[in-house]
């Protein structure tokens, strides 16, 4: 049965063509620095957004037409789901999906029938996964959803339903192995608190410490590899959020000892709802050895909250590239699109739009990025401008040779500094834009 009829399997067509359902700079095998662009991007379909999304708002209820789904609970209806999405999916041409534990399967009255429905569907999933190829990115829990959740969950203060939440994880990371997941995902969900008055911060963050490193313990008990991924988000749903963005979640990692067992999923909307650029967020971690995957999406400027829209904006992906292609890739990692298409696009159709101009955006990015490293315009600039650390006292300040004493008796005998060169922004910015 098909659930698009009227879509064919995507095919690049390049920049030329007037067919709006195909690519038109995305090409899977093309090589550009020596990879191709489907090795490069790691594209991902997310499940909750694309096929468990209704368009509904705090004002308006479901507006997405969703032919395939009955509305219901059923595993039946969760099943038939996995169909219509691993059609799209395939179409698409994407290599990789990734979900939560209650987008796939619908919870149930015990733990015990909501993982008795989960490896039900797990298995349709297995099966499709099989028949298509795709695999999975990543797999996560959905531990914000249920009213149980609303003081957190490994934050909580409630012993049972971080229990609970134990119980979740331990399911969700057994599953992701089955699937050959290659990540497993933690976005703090509620992992934070509204007001100080009844919050003992320094139990729920330690509690959260440990809550990691059991279910790291467990996954090495099993046998699974894939890397695990925590996600930086400032706010929403809570009004302080633990993981607020890369540097406080480094130093949860580092504070936890947990530095060598998770990277990180930085998402876009996200850093800027934290008040950074995504090109900010993706260099803090890579400097620091954790740069994982990416969330692919945009927020709103003139929106204060997290709009999940496609991306588009080809400055943007340039930019994500740039710091994805000085890593050398995101393997293990991708780019997962956890985007939405908007409530007045309704149709199914809108899906492939969001998804293929997604594509062709980062494939531009990709293709701009590696332009510019080629002439090595902006590498050559920064180098210039740190040499004076290459050698003399900038040399022994990096070797740790010299301390205070030592610089102070160099500028006493120098008198002043070396004049400072111009940091060229605007020309710099002129300069990317023959690029793009
Ligand atoms: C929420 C968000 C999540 C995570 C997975 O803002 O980004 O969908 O990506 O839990
Ligand atoms: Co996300």
């Amino acid at each position: 049965m098909a659930f698009f009829p009227d879509v064919p399997k995507i095919a690049f067509e390049g920049p030329k063509t007037k067919n709006r359902l195909a690519y038109r700079h995305y090409n899977a095998s093309e090589i550009v620095e020596g990879k191709t662009m489907q090795d490069w991007l790691r594209f991902s379909v997310c499940y909750w957004h694309t096929f468990r999304g209704t368009g509904s708002d705090p004002f308006g209820s479901a507006t997405l037409q969703r032919p395939w789904d009955d509305g219901s609970n059923s595993v039946e209806n969760a099943i038939k789901r996995v169909h219509a999405a691993f059609e799209f999916i395939e179409k698409l041409g994407a290599p990789f999906y990734c979900f939560h534990d209650r987008d796939v399967a619908p919870e149930g009255a015990t733990i015990s029938e909501s993982n008795k429905n989960l490896d039900a569907v797990v298995k349709a999933l297995a099966e499709e996964q099989q028949r298509t190829g795709v695999k999975l990115l990543w797999g996560t829990a959905n531990l914000f959803s249920n009213p149980r959740y609303m003081h957190g969950a490994a934050t909580t203060c409630n012993a049972d339903v971080y229990a609970f939440a134990a119980a979740q994880v331990k399911k969700a990371i057994e599953v992701t192995h089955q699937l050959g997941g290659v990540n497993y995902v933690f976005w703090g969900g509620r992992e934070g608190y509204m007001n100080l008055y009844n919050t003992n911060m320094k139990r729920e963050i330690d509690n959260l410490g440990r809550f990691i490193n059991m279910a790291a313990d467990y996954a090495k008990s099993i046998g699974f590899t894939g890397q695990f991924l925590f996600e930086p988000k400032p706010k929403e749903p809570t009004k302080h959020q633990y993981d607020f963005d890369a540097a406080a979640c480094l130093n949860f990692l580092r504070s936890y000892g947990l530095m060598d067992k998770v990277k990180l999923n930085i998402e876009t909307n996200h850093a800027t709802l934290a008040g950074h650029t995504m090109m900010h967020e993706l260099e803090y971690a890579r400097i620091q050895g954790v740069l994982g995957s990416i969330d692919a999406n945009t927020g709103d400027l003139m929106l204060g909250w997290d709009t999940d829209q496609f991306p588009t904006d080809i400055y943007l992906t340039s930019q994500v590239m740039l710091v994805i292609l000085a890593q050398g890739g995101l393997q293990p990692g991708g780019t997962n699109f956890d985007a939405k298409v908007r409530r007045e696009s309704f149709e199914p159709v809108d899906l492939f739009h969001a998804h293929i101009g997604g594509m062709d955006a980062f494939a531009r990015g990709l293709k701009i990025a590696a332009a510019i490293r080629a002439d090595g315009v902006l590498a050559k600039f920064v180098k210039d401008r740190y040499s004076s650390f290459d050698s003399g006292i900038g040399a022994k300040i990096e070797a740790g040779s010299v301390g205070f004493a030592d610089l102070e008796k160099y500028i006493l005998e120098k008198g002043e500094a070396a004049p400072n060169q111009s940091g060229r922004q605007e020309m710099l910015e002129n300069l990317i834009n023959d690029y793009l």
